[in-house]
């Protein structure tokens, strides 16, 4: 199809300008992988399939991948630096502390999506290249985002082995017990004050997302929440990344802290979906998994406005887990607490019921929550 016929009035769907298939990988840069990667199977229940290290020739990091369903978390640390990429992993350790370095997204041409994102204003740090084993080949590039973070581009198609080339298959850490998620709802993102509009702009551009129309304005922003927020996704949804900026509102923002003790913009959350968050969070608690608090008042008028929900209210109520409902349908959803000793990278468990939002409705008790925690810290 043309140029031309894409943009004629009454024809079939314009083309996809960058086709993703979904979330390939979200990889933590972390200060010991070896822990964290028992953390993930013993407290996400997430499984061990792949390795890659000393002992199969890569000397300079260790790097675990872990799998739950679709989902694909890896954890990379640096046993001794000795190419700038190592470097890199190492500098990006000692200055935000365990983090996110990679948003790593499956596309079906790797080249074609590189292209499209440079030619539309994006950084390129790797042109496209072909990387392969006896298991087959994949394409990778990257490009930059918000801070530090990058989008490697995965064209995997074919390719059989456990993760990426070079990576051997590994056996689970613990015995996997019942899957705790099934995929990677959506990815946050924490940047600067006045540079949201920027990064919504940068994937509408670069990778032609378009907004969803959940966001936090002005008005929501100065009353309570002390952000501002908007979503973008890919045609199919199954790609989201909501961006952040701190607002300046009655008290210090979430944002702040996170820009503070971060170092920088960076990844804020990882929301996780489930089909049963009940059972999740029962093992996950059971597994010293900590969850913001909700106090006793939310579950009090929560049935008035959510309506009928799979789970009861009091089932709500002990666990801690949130409800929202718009035009659609409902969710559910939880937050953890921070997962490393500083105030910056956490998980949200989500159950989504028809609902494409956020929890929008719970943005109130939500940040009352975190603003209890950031107390805590002393940085309120
Ligand atoms: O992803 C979201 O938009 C929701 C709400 O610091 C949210 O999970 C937004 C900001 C935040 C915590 C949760
Ligand atoms: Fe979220």
């Amino acid at each position: 199809m043309t140029e031309t016929m894409d943009h004629t009035p009454g024809t079939a769907q314009q083309a996809d300008p960058f086709p993703v298939k979904g979330m390939d990988a979200v990889v933590f840069a972390v200060g010991n992988a070896k822990q964290a990667a028992h953390y993930y199977s013993t407290a996400f229940g997430m499984k061990l399939v792949a390795y890659r290290g000393p002992e199969n020739g890569c000397r300079e990091t260790a790097s675990y991948v872990l799998e739950s369903g679709g989902a694909r978390f890896v954890f990379t640390s640096v046993i001794k630096p000795a190419t700038d990429h190592g470097r890199f992993l190492a500098a990006h350790v000692a200055e935000h502390g365990d983090g996110v370095v990679d948003l790593a997204i499956e596309v079906p041409d790797a080249r074609a999506a590189y292209a499209h994102a440079v030619e539309h204003g994006a950084t390129g740090l790797e042109e496209p290249h072909e990387s392969k084993d006896e298991n087959g080949t994949v394409v990778l590039a990257a490009i930059a985002t918000y801070g530090r973070t990058r989008h490697t581009l995965v064209e995997r198609t074919g390719y059989d082995g456990p993760y990426l080339p070079g990576f051997a298959a590994a056996d689970p850490i613990v015995e996997p017990g019942p899957r705790r998620f099934q995929a990677i709802d959506h990815c946050v993102g924490n940047v600067e004050l006045g540079k949201m509009n920027d990064w919504v702009g940068f994937y509408n551009d670069v990778m032609g997302f378009t907004n969803m129309k959940e966001f936090v304005g002005d008005d929501i922003a100065t009353e309570y929440s002390a952000l501002m927020s908007k979503v973008v996704a890919d045609g199919t949804k199954k790609v989201k990344f909501p961006i952040n900026e701190p607002a300046i509102a009655k008290k210090k923002s979430q944002i702040d802290e996170y820009l503070e003790f971060y170092g920088g913009p960076g990844v804020q959350h990882i929301a996780l979906a489930t089909n049963d968050i009940v059972a999740t969070v029962r093992a996950m608690r059971a597994a010293g998994v900590q969850f913001l608090n909700v106090p006793d008042s939310y579950y009090d008028t929560l049935g008035e406005w959510v309506g009928d929900t799979r789970v009861p209210i009091d089932e709500l109520r002990e666990l801690k887990i949130l409800a929202d409902r718009d035009e659609d349908g409902y969710l559910l959803q939880i937050f953890t607490k921070p997962v490393q000793d500083r105030p910056t990278v956490f998980f949200e468990m989500i159950e989504r019921h028809g609902s494409m939002g956020f929890g929008k409705g719970n943005f109130k008790a939500l940040f009352e929550a975190i603003e209890r925690e950031q107390a805590k810290r002393g940085n309120l």
